[in-house]
């Protein structure tokens, strides 16, 4: 049984003192141990952007993508070896933005990955742009008038595009969080995790003092998580009180289970000699 302490690293995050990010790792630990995986059998994807650094301090495996194509490295990887636990750490920008058409794919795809959006509602590590979850009206270096485009709600977008697990969470409750990453990579099929991330450098108004007057647990009211109805209106809520925790949860075949190929063993497990030769064959 892995130790929590196995999973930390020697180098330290390079990420500002007080930053959300701190705590979606720790929650992400927790997860790790909580579920007993192997370090060795789980994969940490990321793109670019603060948040994506991640994957350096945490000892499973991992990969430093490129902006905004966490998913598809991701993909390749379950492809590959569909018996690993893999898991994307994203920005806003990175996967909400530059990203976004791999995520809606991804989710109708029903890939059996673990999507965590650190949403800052900000470029953090470019020094504060708007973003495509700043509110309208955010004052930002790139928008010093204030933002004119509403918001992208991701999870909106996830009901919409097919993934069959969305939830919500905020740093700042990392038991809630860690609750929220162990079910949805229980989760058979893709699970899109937003989390509210503040970040204490360049957005001054969603700060950990904004959520925590806000934020609500959605479990402790009476949400039916398998209504899709009833969780496209609670995604919407967005004002004085703000839901987080599980709004929807569905079955459905994934990607992987309706593939031949990986039916029977993952595709790393494949003979070379035995079961592609005679692919090869075939096509001299
Ligand atoms: C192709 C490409 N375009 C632009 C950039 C510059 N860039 C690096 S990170 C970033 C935005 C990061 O914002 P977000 O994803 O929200 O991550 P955060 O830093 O807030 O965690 C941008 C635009 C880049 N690295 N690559
Ligand atoms: S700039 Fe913001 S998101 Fe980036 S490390 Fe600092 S506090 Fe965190
Ligand atoms: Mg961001």
């Amino acid at each position: 049984m892995t130790k929590l302490e196995e999973l930390h690293t020697k180098e330290n995050p390079f990420w500002c003192p007080g930053c959300g990010n701190f705590l979606i790792l720790s929650a992400l630990k927790n997860a790790v141990i909580k579920m007993n995986l192997n370090p060795s059998e789980v994969v940490v994807v990321s793109g670019i952007g603060c948040s994506a650094g991640l994957p350096h301090w945490i000892e499973t495996y991992g990969f430093h993508s490129i902006h905004g194509r966490a998913l598809p490295v991701a993909t390749g990887i379950k492809l590959a070896n569909h018996g690993l636990t893999v898991i994307v750490v994203s920005g806003d920008g990175d996967g909400y933005g530059i990203g976004l058409n791999h995520l809606i794919h991804s989710m109708r795809r029903n890939l059996d990955i673990t999507f965590i959006g650190h949403n800052n509602q900000i470029y953090g590590l470019t020094l504060g742009q708007v973003s495509p979850t700043s509110s309208k009206g955010s004052k930002t270096v790139s928008t010093p008038n204030g933002s004119i485009e509403i918001p992208i709600n991701p999870l909106a977008l996830g009901l919409a595009s097919g993934a069959t697990f969305i939830g919500r969470g905020y740093a700042g409750n990392i038991s809630q969080l860690t609750d929220l990453i162990v079910k949805g990579t229980e989760h058979k099929g893709f699970a899109l995790i937003d989390v509210f991330q503040p970040c204490v450098t360049w957005n001054k108004v969603n700060t950990f003092d904004f959520f925590k007057q806000r934020v609500y647990d959605l479990q402790k009211e009476n949400h039916n998580t398998s209504d899709l109805n009833a969780s496209f209106s609670k995604v919407f809520e967005f004002g004085d009180k703000i839901p987080t925790g599980l709004f929807y949860q569905t079955q459905r075949e994934t990607y992987s289970d309706d593939l031949p190929q990986l039916k029977e063993k993952p595709l790393v497990k494949h003979s070379l000699e035995n079961d592609i030769k005679p692919l090869i064959e075939k096509y001299k």
